[in-house]
Parts: structure tokens; C-alpha cells; sequence
């Protein structure tokens, strides 16, 4: 078997081992320590004269880093994929910030990208390219006269057909996508949007300027017994047992989420707020921990969200706070995935309300942390792509504020009978779609595409 080539924005962080940082390492731990690959992606070196791509080895992958010039990175990062993708594809059309020279950039930067590709690939690769940073790549390949296998995975929303032709380069861009032998999105509903956009009357392929994609649905998942595991222990270390000393006999609510406007944390907050303004009997008996590390800080859009929650944060302590009760603790920072998982399971009620979501992968660690006998009750967006899997979660319309508070109250009083059978149904789905089943589909779709594409022998 060849390798399996990975090529996505950011490469995994240097001194960590593969599968120990957070989202796609963990998702792909297991596939990369089963074969022979190759890991490529932006190194986070910015200088003038791009750097020469590094490469280290980790047990059976080999990590290029290619380093990038500081125009290159406001062009293609910032502006174009976060500044205009990033909005569009979440639905939020005001605050897409369209340029077309950014968009050059980002053509050229994918350009670029492919030529370290090309350095070095094998005949028999397979190449796996990630997210909507890289949309146009397997074009560039090919322009390059790279016949290898490439198949593209979107891990955020595909948007509604009238929305995604607001781009003003939705045909290119489409036409671009249509260079993969297969593009993977979240959801159906995402995939038939896109299948609808093209045209197509098969909503397993589209064709687009006189090119075949095989378009599949291909839902991301945890390594759930692993971080149920790392639950259970009881090794979240201090910063768990803290938490719970904090709390006390309190009811504890969740939240862990990027600083990101896709999130819906204003409405969550406001929706807390309306609980606690319509139960004043809860007040001093629940705890809501919302955990946000700041992102993308150098985008305009996200400084400005971060000023307006630190003022409803204020603003809702000032209202309801005692000398012995803080309603909200409001944190900026990250912490290690065994204090997130305990911290998880401490919690009666896991708030997952983003606006709009590829998947949301913390909807899936909250299950997946949570006690067989007493566990908490997720409140989950209809517009998370996990709402279409985890039918056991109590479903919120995220624009909606009094349903916010409607669902934190049920949540709350929810019997444990009805909170055991959600929860085993959830759990359920999450112990057999996991990351490794995942990527394999993902995979064999991808190697069935070549298949169908081989001469019958005679
Ligand atoms: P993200 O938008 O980053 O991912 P999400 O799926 O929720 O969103 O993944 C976030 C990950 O970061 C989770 O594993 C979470 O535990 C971790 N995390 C968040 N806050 C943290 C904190 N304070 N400390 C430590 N860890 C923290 C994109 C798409 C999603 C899609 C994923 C994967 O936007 O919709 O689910 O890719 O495809």
C-alpha cells in the first residue's frame, strides 16, 4: 500500500506526538499508525523569503512544514479563507469581507502549496487535503501533472445554494472542487446543497465543467473510548477536583467552545440570563462554566466579539451575583483534554448552541464523558451537523433565546430514567461512528473511485 499523504492548513504542533494534539491528529491517530505517511502543512514561520520546508518524523509520519510570507498569510488565511470562506459557509453573509486580490492570493498560495507537494510525492501517494483553506489545491496539482488519487474533506458547513453563489468566485471555486476524485462534507444536507448548487440530479456526484466528482457524507467522530476513559479515570488531576470543590452541591452547565462567531455565545449567555431571570428559585444552586480561548485574534470581527462578551459576562454577574455565588465563570484559555473530559463529566447540563456548525466535536466529548448511571443532558443546536446524529440531545433552535432557557430548565429538572435512555442512544452513535471509522470511510470511498476509474480487463 502507499502512503496516505495528509495536507492540511496547520501541521501538528512540534514536540507533541501524533494523535495527542487536539482535533484532526486525534481524528487520524489511528490511520497514521497503520501506515507509512506524510503530514504537509504550514510550519507557522512567517518571513519575507518564504522558509525552506522543514521535516521531522514522528513514529511512522513524516511532518513537512512549509513556511509562508506575511502577505501570502493576510491574503490566504486571514482575508480569504477566515475573512470571507469562514463567514459564508457559516451563513453570515454581513460579515463577509470579499477582496478580490485576496482571493488571488489564496490561488497562488494553494499554487505554492502544491509545488511542495510535488517535491515530495510518490507515484503511488494517496493524498488527503483538508478544509477550506485548500479548496483549489487539487486543481493546482493537477496543473502540476499530478494523476495521483485526491480526495478533499470539508469539516465546515456547505452552505445553501443561494448563499454560496454570494461568492462572487463561487463558479471558479466550484470548478476547482470538481479537480478532487472525491469531496467529503458532514452532513447530507450538506452534501445535497452542494449536489443541488452543481446541478446535479445524482446527489452522490456532480458534474462540473466536464468533470466527474463522487460527493459523499461522512460525519466526524472522537476517539470516544479514549476520552470517556480519560473521564472516567478520575485523572482530569487538580484542576478537576478544584472544579468540584468550587461547585460544591451546585448544578453545574458547560460550555467549551473557539472564540468564533459561529459559536453563538452571545444568544447562549442571554439564554442563561432568561433562565435565571424566569427561575429565581435556581438562583445560587447552578453554575454555568463557559470555557473560550480566544482565536483568530488578528480578524477584526473576533476582537469585537471578545469585547461584547466580556460585557454581558460582566453585565449578567452584576445582576445576579452574591457574595457567595458567581452565576458565570467566563474563562479565555485552554486546558489539557483529561481536565476538559472531567470537567465534562462534573456537569448536569453540556450547552452546545453554535449559530452554524461543520459537526461540533465538543457536542460529541460531552456524551462521550459522561456517567452510565447519572449522566448530564446535552442542549444542542439544530444547526450543529451533530444534531443530525445524536437524536437523544435536546434540540434548540441557537437564535432563539427564551428556547435556550426553556431547554437549560428542562435540562435541569430532567428526570434520570429520561436522561439515561437519551444519553445510551447518543452514546450509542458515537461508539460506533468514531474517528478511525471515519477516516476509513473516508479512505475507502476514496480508493473506490479509482477502482470504478480502472480499465475492465478483457
Ligand atoms: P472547530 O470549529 O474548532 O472545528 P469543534 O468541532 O467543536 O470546533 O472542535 C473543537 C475542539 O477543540 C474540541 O476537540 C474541543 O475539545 C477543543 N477545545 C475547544 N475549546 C477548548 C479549550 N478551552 N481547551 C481545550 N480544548 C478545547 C472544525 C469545525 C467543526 C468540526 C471540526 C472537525 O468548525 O464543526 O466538528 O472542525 O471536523
Amino acid at each position: 500500500m502507499g502512503r496516505l499523504v495528509v495536507i492540511s492548513n496547520r501541521i501538528p504542533v512540534a514536540g507533541a506526538r501524533v494523535g495527542s494534539t487536539g482535533g484532526l491528529a486525534v481524528a487520524l491517530a489511528d490511520v497514521l499508525a497503520r501506515r507509512e505517511a506524510l503530514w504537509i502543512g504550514w510550519s507557522g514561520v512567517l518571513a519575507d523569503v518564504p522558509e525552506p520546508p522543514t521535516r521531522r518524523r514522528t513514529r511512522r509520519t513524516d511532518i513537512v512544514g512549509f513556511g509562508l510570507t506575511p502577505e501570502m498569510h493576510a491574503g490566504f488565511y486571514s482575508g480569504f479563507a477566515n475573512g470571507t470562506l469562514w463567514p459564508l459557509f457559516h451563513y453570515r453573509l454581513g460579515l463577509v469581507d470579499y477582496r478580490r486580490d485576496d482571493y488571488q492570493k489564496y490561488l497562488a498560495t494553494n499554487s505554492y502549496i502544491a509545488e511542495v507537494v510535488r517535491q515530495n510525492l510518490r507515484p503511488d501517494d494517496t493524498i488527503w487535503v483538508h478544509d477550506f483553506h485548500l479548496i483549489p489545491l487539487a486543481r493546482a496539482l493537477r496543473a502540476l501533472g499530478i494523476p495521483n488519487p485526491v480526495g478533499f474533506f470539508l469539516h465546515i458547513p456547505f452552505p445553501a445554494a443561494e448563499v454560496f453563489r454570494a461568492l462572487p468566485v463561487h463558479r471558479d471555486l466550484a470548478e476547482a472542487l470538481s479537480h478532487f476524485d472525491l469531496v467529503g462534507f458532514q452532513t447530507d444536507s450538506c452534501r445535497r446543497q452542494f449536489a443541488d448548487y452543481a446541478g446535479s440530479g445524482d446527489p452522490h456526484a456532480a458534474e462540473i465543467g466536464g468533470r466527474r466528482v463522487t460527493l459523499g457524507t461522512f460525519p466526524i467522530g472522537i476517539d470516544t473510548q479514549r476520552f470517556s476513559a480519560y473521564a472516567a479515570d478520575g485523572d482530569g488531576g487538580i484542576e478537576s477536583a478544584r472544579l468540584a470543590e468550587s461547585t460544591g452541591t451546585r448544578a453545574l452547565a458547560i460550555g467549551v467552545d473557539r472564540l468564533d462567531y459561529s459559536k453563538g455565545l452571545p444568544n447562549r449567555i442571554a439564554g442563561y440570563g432568561e433562565f435565571l431571570a424566569r427561575n429565581p428559585d435556581w438562583h445560587g444552586k447552578v453554575q454555568y462554566l463557559q470555557i473560550t480561548p480566544i482565536s483568530r485574534g488578528e480578524v477584526a470581527n473576533y476582537r469585537s466579539m471578545r469585547r461584547e462578551l466580556d460585557g454581558m459576562a460582566g453585565r449578567l454577574n452584576g445582576k445576579y451575583a452574591e457574595f457567595d455565588w458567581t452565576p458565570l465563570r467566563y474563562l479565555n484559555r485552554g486546558y489539557p483534554r483529561k481536565s476538559l473530559a472531567a470537567f465534562y463529566r462534573q456537569a448536569h447540563v453540556g450547552l452546545v448552541t453554535p449559530l452554524r456548525d461543520g459537526m461540533n466535536l465538543v457536542a460529541k466529548e460531552f456524551v462521550a464523558a459522561q456517567r452510565a448511571d447519572d449522566p448530564g443532558v446535552l442542549v444542542l443546536s439544530e444547526f450543529a451537523g451533530a444534531a443530525s446524529e445524536l437524536a437523544g440531545a435536546l434540540k434548540v433552535n441557537p437564535y432563539d433565546v427564551d428556547a435556550i432557557a426553556d431547554a437549560i430548565g428542562k435540562a435541569l429538572a430532567m428526570p434520570l430514567d429520561e436522561r439515561a435512555s437519551r444519553w445510551k442512544a447518543d452514546f450509542g452513535c458515537i461508539s460506533a461512528n468514531t474517528a478511525t471509522a471515519w477516516a476509513e470511510s473516508f479512505l475507502s470511498a476514496l480508493a473506490a473511485t479509482q477502482a470504478a476509474r480502472e480499465p475492465i480487463a478483457a
